[in-house]
């Protein structure tokens, strides 16, 4: 060990960087606020928009499950309990914007024009509900955890290229913060300056992992930081506070100011997906303590006290929701399947000899069995 004095004392060295991350939320678990509200929260038109979007997601999940459950469905994932995070993604994009998805964010899908029917058709293993009538250039659901982060920093490079006032915006979980794709996107988005927003769906669990065990940061919005990116904290069940923060980091997109990280803080109030059983890893006590906080009821208790709503309303807004996913899902359950040599037929210009082989003798089966 040296026993030289230091030349500087540790004390003196200079400070070269600073970092904060900051939370905003608005409303308590009652809906009142706890601070002064930004414009959104006297707009009821508004308001009511991104309500709508949360009950009708809602009776769409639990439709999707129970046709899941009658075996109408193939595995299904929830966003129960995160639904302010997609209805407030979904008001805040323009139709020219692209949305580059995971799976879970039907409000937003929703709002931009995807319908329940084609929801229904990608969840019943059927392809052809990814190629949306409505939103064309928006990215099909993704499963592979992360791998749509790179695509959505080159969906922006490409705006940025063309010099169009259009953002990218992608969607992922807490798990997928701790995968490469995710920190290979944002570096190339922080050294571009790219028009894109990164939104962190944090719903606490990643399957079984939970959020203490994902990673030892004590958030998920200061590995942005380090891809010189700012990134902050939101309540993602107050409805008011997501439109708000992303309002914001959509706009700074759009306006030249480049990237940035919002990290929703929510809960994932359903199974992973109905693949999954919660209750082997997590303990009730948990989940009813979050559905105290769970966002539809917040807003609505907001929107009653300021009197922009009312029981008779809302009851006629269920009614229409519950009409809407049923006719959704009868459309769905009434399109005739592809037929199995179908999955030959998207991947080649043109199909390699081989598995043309086995596409003709799949056919040919086919027409026998039916025969
Ligand atoms: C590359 C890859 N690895 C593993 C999986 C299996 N898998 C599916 S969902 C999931 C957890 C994702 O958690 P998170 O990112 O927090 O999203 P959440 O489902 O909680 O919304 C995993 C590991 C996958 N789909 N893709
Ligand atoms: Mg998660």
């Amino acid at each position: 060990m040296s026993t030289e004095k230091p030349i500087v004392d540790e004390k003196d060295l200079e400070c070269v960087a600073k970092f904060e991350v900051r939370f905003t939320g608005y409303l308590d678990k009652d809906g009142s606020a706890v601070r002064r509200l930004p414009e959104i929260a006297d707009l009821p038109d508004a308001l009511i928009a991104l309500y709508r979007s949360m009950v009708l997601t809602r009776t769409f999940d639990q439709k999707a499950i129970a046709l899941q459950r009658t075996g109408n469905l193939g595995t299904y994932a929830s966003s129960l309990g995160q639904e302010a995070v997609f209805a407030a993604l979904g008001a805040v994009m323009r139709p020219e914007d692209v949305l580059v998805p995971y799976y879970r964010e039907y409000g937003t899908q929703l709002m931009r024009g995807v319908t329940m029917t084609e929801l229904f058709l990608y969840w019943g293993g059927d392809e052809r509900g990814m190629d949306y009538a409505g939103p064309r250039q928006d990215f099909p659901i993704c499963v592979p955890i992360a791998t749509q982060v790179p695509h959505a920093a080159g969906v922006a490079l490409a705006m940025k290229y063309r010099g169009e006032p259009r953002v990218a915006v992608t969607v992922f979980g807490d798990g997928a913060t701790s995968k490469g794709e995710f920190y290979e996107a944002a570096n190339a988005a922080g050294v571009w300056n790219l028009p894109l927003v990164l939104l962190v769906n944090n719903n606490q669990w990643a399957i079984s992992v939970p959020r203490s065990e994902q990673s030892a940061c004590q958030t998920l919005a200061q590995k942005a930081i380090a891809a010189g990116i700012s990134g902050e904290q939101v309540d993602g069940n107050d409805a008011i506070a997501m439109f708000d923060r992303l309002s914001a980091a959509v706009d700074k997109a759009r306006n030249g100011g480049g990237p940035s990280l919002v990290e929703a803080i929510t809960y994932r109030l359903s199974d992973h997906t109905t693949a999954d059983d919660a209750s082997r890893y997590r303990r009730d006590e948990e989940i009813k303590t979050h559905w105290d906080y769970e966002p539809i009821k917040r807003l609505r208790q907001y929107m009653i006290a300021k009197q922009y709503w009312d029981s008779q309303q809302d009851e006629a807004l269920q009614q229409t929701c519950r009409r809407e996913v049923e006719e959704a899902a009868q459309a769905y359950l009434n399109t005739a399947p592809q037929k199995p040599e179908s999955m030959f037929d998207y991947l080649y210009e043109t199909l390699p000899e081989t598995l043309r082989s086995q596409r003709d003798e799949l056919a040919t089966t086919e027409q026998q069995s039916r025969a």
